[in-house]
């Protein structure tokens, strides 16, 4: 029969990017069933072109329901993921609660689609967002070369901190617009007074080199550690050596990151363009003598990820230098869980 599927956190913004990714892929869904907290329920929503009423998440609401979607916080995915699979359903978990768990699978269709096919506690784990920024274009060059070390630098846009992170920079932006502020220390800090949202500091006319929580482990936040773990863990590379500092950005939406890879073997520029030209969800835009290089605010909305300024590092003929962008709505959340659960379906014998 047509499976049914459950979108957990609906409304939030990965929820209506979800809905719309819903609307445009082939329609392989019988019933979508649309859930939320008890706040948003009996709120209508639009999917494949038809309102539907939001639910409040009980155990009931995962009654006859093959595949459940899961954007809320680690928390209420903790909670409330076993549930939906003991009633039965597999499910797609974005959060940060089971990335680790060694009987969760953390796929990435285009780079470890296979690992989905065993999940022990019936949850299949999706990456955050910076991971999946980069993770599509060096699993392509680590399947040719074979990854040794990744030093990344992130530039995330806000809307990675979610709808509130959004509000913030919108707010931030217009108390400074139009003003002089941005030429003396702390001006821009007291002008956005306490609108720092989910920010450790101003972000509008600044960046920020912090995202995350900090871990008890010599200063790295949470969120550079989620990139060096579950790298390791997708590619299969437990012992892959990892460095990220991570930076927000004044961007709204489109993870960016400056990568350093080094590999087993020796590389060139030519063969890493042919890798990602070739690479499916990888789009290669790499010729900086006509100014052609990736940028947040050309690739948001768009599905794949963005690769330019390849170069061999000078000093190392192992190592590459790239810049890739991706919408973290999209790929780094609600297009790679929707990928997740159709194919899913497509394994159909064990739905
Ligand atoms: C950010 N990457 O940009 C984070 C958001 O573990 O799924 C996603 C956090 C996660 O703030």
């Amino acid at each position: 029969r047509t499976p049914h599927l459950a979108v957990v956190g609906a409304t939030g913004a990965v929820g209506s990017v979800l809905l719309g990714l819903l609307s445009e892929h082939a329609d392989i869904w019988g019933e979508i069933r649309l859930i939320a907290s008890p706040r948003s329920a009996g709120r209508k929503l639009t999917v494949r072109g038809e309102e539907v009423e939001v639910v409040a998440l009980t155990e009931d609401v995962f009654d006859g329901i093959d595949v459940a979607m899961f954007d809320v916080p680690d928390e209420i995915s903790a909670r409330w993921a076993p549930v939906a699979v003991a009633k039965g359903a597999v499910v797609v978990d974005n959060s940060g609660a089971f990335r680790m768990d060694p009987d969760v699978p953390l796929v990435v269709p285009e780079v470890n689609a296979c690992a989905a096919r065993v999940r022990p506690r019936g949850i299949i784990a999706v990456p955050n967002c910076t991971t999946l920024s980069m993770i599509v274009a060096l699993g392509a060059l680590h399947a040719e070369y074979g990854l040794r070390e990744l030093v990344v630098s992130s530039y995330q846009a806000v809307s990675g901190a979610g709808q509130a992170g959004i509000e913030t920079l919108r707010a931030q932006l217009s108390a400074v617009s139009g003003t002089e502020l941005g030429t003396t220390p702390g001006d821009v800090r007291r002008a956005v007074g306490d609108t720092l949202g989910p920010f450790a500091a101003p972000v509008a006319l600044n960046v920020v080199p912090w995202a995350g929580s900090l871990v008890p482990d010599d200063g790295w936040s949470s969120e550079e550690l989620k990139i060096r773990n579950e790298s390791r863990k997708i590619l299969g590379l437990p012992d892959l050596r990892v460095s990220a500092t991570c930076v927000r950005v004044p961007v709204l939406t489109g993870h960016s990151a400056s990568v350093h890879a080094r590999f087993e073997r020796e590389v060139t520029v030519a063969g890493a363009h042919e890798i990602l030209a070739a690479a499916p969800g990888v789009v290669l835009c790499d010729d900086p003598a006509e100014g052609e290089f990736p940028t947040p605010c050309d690739v948001v909305g768009t599905d794949p990820t963005w690769v330019g300024r390849v170069r061999r590092s000078l000093d190392d003929p192992r190592g590459l230098e790239l810049f890739v962008c991706g919408d973290n709505l999209r790929k780094g959340a609600a297009l790679n869980t929707v990928q997740v659960g159709e194919l899913v379906v497509g394994e159909n014998s064990s739905l």
